[in-house]
């Protein structure tokens, strides 16, 4: 690690008077910022605070500004953008930037292999599985390890120059590290937008009145032709390399000519990032696996990706294989469902919930998107309908990323049919006609009926029944809203009066299926407080707040009398959810409801606080990383606090213990550096067993 101190180095360059000296300084300044650049943006493990590092930044700055002779294009001051173009300059590709055939099946991949078998004349080949990032191609080329041209990939053939703005990003290297590099290589990858990135970027743009944009890779693509190499440096831009282009002189000791796989290491030891999902496989069924795996996990990675990539990973075969026209024949993406489609909207319903926000839900022709028939997607409130400029009858774009809700992205306003008009929310509850209203600028308007609403009742008893509520087995959404239909229930307390006779007469419910519901509720009856706290569906009070409550009164009349200022000491308790709580137990009809579920006999154990148990691992600060194979890491991180853990999300002298799972990776590292104690899941399950409770 380059070492360098902030408090002893002279502060601006006037206090120097020898050059040779300030240019060893410049030197070594690029080699710690690019050092500290490198640990934040690529390792996602910064040592040191930003404060520091903007001190050794500004430290650069007064230097160069100084002596201008010193200025390098290297520099780590070049990446904040300034240049404004009139136009992006075309660049020919020196060699043409290469397209992939597509698969969407497991029988194209396995065609994909027996293409290759054949061209290979049944010699065995390992295969490289990697995911396919939803991004722009690129094109990065270094020369004596300085980078000196970034070009889209454009056609294939020609691209643009958008070296000002590719600089801006921090995890390409402006110099690469080490010695062996060839004098000149041309990188080639994907920018990409990180998906957390982007919702900052789309709140901002929301915050600054401007357009949002429709997803990562539109903002990406955005970000990246901006003329402005100022904005393209205020937008969180990444890159994964995934090949080469044009070698010249490669040094002895590189592994260019050898396989795939070596290719992608070797770069990543010359500063570039590589995407830490790359896999070897030894053969085409592993493919799948691999696609399935990724599948999974797809909406829990930090990035979009519309499939994964195989490639024969020995250089040798890949050029026995050859090419068809501008795609290789060693290598296939392997696509996921589509997540976007087109269809029509046929007409928006304004759903009621549970604290009466009215939601307009978008009705849809059937379309077939990400993997599932979609006919329904939210559109939020009035404000999200006027910015996307939806209007009954139009074609729109339908989006479903992962297991979100979909969600209409646009409308395809050449194809809008002709009289349609701007819709707006009504301005009464569809369901009771009472008032909608929108308060203290909330985002949705509500119904003001309350629980005299149907509507607000049926989700009140469905959330009560839910299964992180009080769990009554059998009492699912629909049985809920027939028994309000009739006039069964009116409100939660109702359940408990419920007979078997009444359930029974119900249309499609045997006598079993009574029996069992009515078992159900009586089994309910013995919960825990904050799940019952919960239950009452205070608004804004979820599992984490109620649990909270519980822990801080343990008493439930406690908890019913306390003031709003009180409530807020405790932890995550502000004042609108104080607020909150005071007025739900305000309200006499609430007080009625509770007592009538207390008297039909629902009770709790008293909680015993923290410290008056033996807590094994009372106090004790636990990180949880990598993947657990058993143990939900939720489940697991619940237990341990059970177990009396604070379970933290880095590494720090002050971590006591690391649970590792499968590829843990830096963290361990830093773990094992520190001295930290280490557990696996194996060691983590026995200690579980131990003290179960
Ligand atoms: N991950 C990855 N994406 N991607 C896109 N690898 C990869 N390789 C490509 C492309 C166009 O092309 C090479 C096979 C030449």
């Amino acid at each position: 690690m380059p070492t360098f101190s902030t408090s002893t180095t002279t502060s601006s360059a006037s206090n120097s008077t020898c050059s040779d000296t300030l240019q060893e300084q410049v030197q070594h300044l690029h080699s710690i910022l690019n050092y500290h650049s490198h640990r934040y943006y690529v390792l996602d493990d910064p040592e040191i605070p930003d404060s520091e590092y903007d001190k050794l930044f500004c430290q650069l700055e007064v230097i160069e500004a100084e002596h201008p002779e010193l200025l390098s294009l290297d520099s780590p001051t070049q990446r904040v953008g300034g240049k404004v173009l009139d136009s992006f300059q075309q660049i020919t590709h020196q060699m043409p930037m290469l397209s992939l055939s597509n698969a969407f099946s497991s029988d194209e991949i396995k065609d994909f292999a027996q293409r290759i078998d054949e061209r290979l004349e049944h010699e065995h080949f390992d295969i490289v599985a990697e995911p396919k990032l939803d991004g722009l191609a690129i094109s990065l080329r270094y020369e004596y390890g300085l980078l000196i041209q970034a070009a889209t990939r454009g056609d294939g053939t020609t691209g643009e120059d958008v070296i000002n703005n590719v600089r801006t990003i921090q995890s390409i290297p402006l110099r690469l590290t080490g010695a062996t590099y060839p004098r000149i290589l041309e990188v080639r990858g994907e920018i990409f937008m990180p998906k957390k990135g982007f919702e900052r970027l789309n709140q901002s743009q929301i915050a600054k009145g401007e357009k949002t944009f429709a997803n990562p890779r539109n903002a990406a693509a955005g970000s990246l032709r901006q003329l402005d190499s100022k904005t393209a440096a205020s937008r969180p831009l990444d890159m994964f390399c995934y090949g080469i282009g044009v070698v010249e002189d490669p040094h002895d000791d590189d592994p260019m000519q050898t396989t795939h796989h070596l290719i992608l290491n070797q770069l990543n030891t010359w500063g570039l990032p590589i995407c830490s999902e790359v896999k070897k496989l030894n053969q085409w069924q592993d493919c799948i696996e691999y696609y399935d795996s990724i599948l999974l996990r797809r909406p829990d990675l930090p990035y979009e990706i519309d499939g994964v990539v195989y490639k024969v990973d020995s250089l040798a075969q890949q050029q026995k294989a050859g090419f068809i026209s501008r795609a290789p024949r060693w290598a296939i993406a392997h696509k996921f469902p589509a997540e976007e489609a087109m269809t029509r909207l046929l007409n928006i319903d304004v759903q009621v919930g549970r604290t009466g926000a009215l939601t307009p839900v978008g009705r849809l022709e059937p379309v077939f998107v990400g993997g599932v028939t979609v006919t329904n997607a939210t559109l939020h409130n009035q404000s999200e309908i006027d910015r996307k400029g939806v209007r009954i009858g139009d074609m729109v774009i339908v989006r479903r990323a992962g297991d979100v809700i979909p969600e209409i992205v646009k409308p395809v306003l050449s194809a809008r049919p002709e009289q349609t008009d701007a819709y707006t929310m009504p301005d009464h509850c569809p369901i009771c006609h009472s008032l909608a209203e929108r308060v203290n600028d909330e985002a949705k308007s509500r119904c003001t009926g309350g629980l005299f609403c149907p509507a607000q009742r049926k989700e009140a008893i469905k959330h009560f029944a839910s299964r992180k509520a009080m769990d009554i087995d059998g009492l699912g959404d629909k049985l809920v809203e027939q028994m309000v239909d009739a006039e069964m229930i009116h409100d939660i307390s109702d359940l408990f009066s419920l007979s078997i006779d009444s359930i029974s007469a119900m249309e499609r419910m045997g006598q079993k299926s009574a029996d069992n519901l009515i078992q159900s509720i009586e089994t309910c009856k013995s919960t825990t407080l904050p799940r019952f706290i919960y239950s009452l569906g205070i608004r804004e009070v979820g599992e984490a707040t109620a649990l909270a409550l519980a822990n801080h009164y343990r008493y439930f009349p406690e908890i019913k009398k306390a003031k709003s200022e009180e409530l807020q000491e405790v932890p995550d308790v502000g004042p609108v959810v104080a607020h909150n709580i005071e007025s739900f137990f305000d309200q006499e009809h609430n007080n009625e409801v509770i007592n009538q579920l207390l008297q039909a006999g629902i009770h709790w154990p008293e909680i015993i606080k923290k410290d008056e148990l033996e807590l094994p691992l009372l106090d004790k600060i636990i990180v949880l990383t990598g993947s657990l194979s058993v143990m939900n890491r939720n489940d697991a991180k619940a237990r341990l606090i059970e177990l009396g853990a604070k379970v933290s999300g880095s590494v720090s002298k002050k971590t006591q213990l690391v649970i590792a799972g499968d590829k843990a990776g830096s963290k361990l590292k830093k773990a094992e550096e520190l001295g930290i104690e280490i557990m696996d899941e194996a060691e983590m399950l026995a200690l579980f067993n131990h003290y179960e409770s």
